[in-house]
């Protein structure tokens, strides 16, 4: 528990320099966490081909291995760094600190962390982000809020993904969202379908809002 203690402290501290640097710069930080394969790249990808042409957009890709998803932002026309955790199942402060001084996100830009897939531990490391977004896909049923709680507290935003499937499943995704609100009750729902786009557009205003409200933080710094 004190090991935990310690390295958990020592995240902390890191996360407030990449916070207070992020900032100063006015960019605006959002990390996405989620289980493998609820569509977090789907997201991005979609992100970037809508809000790509208005907004600088950087993002910064955590897998165990692999540089995949970092090739996938990158043909959807946005730069992308990847980061490789070998046996890690989570992004650190101290990664995406590195990851600032080689992707050198521009000033008031929206930086976009896709975390390493887990349900669990990115729910316990402040990575510095302005923002976390959790992504539940419909495929992965009604209790998951329930039965890993940290991750839906600790988030800003849920996204409920591949919407499109809904007509094929049992799952009821009011109920899916209703367990979400108990653990949760800020918790701000976004319903779509990251390969189909329903419900993009409202994903993308609220991403506008957060790149809004960092070009306040930088000019509070000025
Ligand atoms: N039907 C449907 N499929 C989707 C949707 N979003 C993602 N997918 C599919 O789900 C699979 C996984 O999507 P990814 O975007 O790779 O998921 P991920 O969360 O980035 O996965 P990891 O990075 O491995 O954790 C792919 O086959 C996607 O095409 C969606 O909205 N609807
Ligand atoms: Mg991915």
């Amino acid at each position: 528990v004190a090991i935990e203690a310690g390295i958990l402290e020592k995240n902390d501290r890191i996360a407030a320099r990449n916070r207070a640097l992020l900032w100063a710069k006015g960019i605006a930080t959002i990390n996405l966490m989620s289980s493998p394969g609820a569509g977090k790249t789907a997201l991005l990808e979609k992100t970037a081909r809508v809000m790509g042409p208005e907004i600088e957009i950087a993002v910064i890709e955590g897998d165990q291995e692999t540089e995949r998803d970092a090739e996938r932002m990158r043909a959807a026309g946005v730069r992308a760094l990847q980061i490789n955790t070998g046996a890690g199942c989570h992004l650190d402060a101290a990664m995406v600190g590195r990851a600032l001084g080689t992707l050198e996100p521009r000033d008031g830009s929206l930086l976009l962390v896709e975390n390493v897939g887990n349900l669990v531990c990115p729910a316990l490391f402040d990575l510095g982000e302005q923002a976390k977004v959790v992504i539940a896909s419909v495929t992965e049923g009604e209790d998951k809020p329930l039965k890993y709680p940290h991750i839906f507290r600790a988030a800003d935003v849920l996204v409920l993904n591949k919407i499109d499937l809904l007509p094929h499943l049992e799952l009821d995704a009011d109920r899916l969202v209703g367990h979400a609100e108990r653990v949760n009750p800020q918790l701000r729902v976004f319903r779509v379908s990251a390969t189909r786009g329903d419900g993009i557009d409202a994903w993308c205003e609220w991403l506008r809002a957060q790149v809004e409200r960092a070009a306040g933080k930088s000019t509070a710094h000025t």
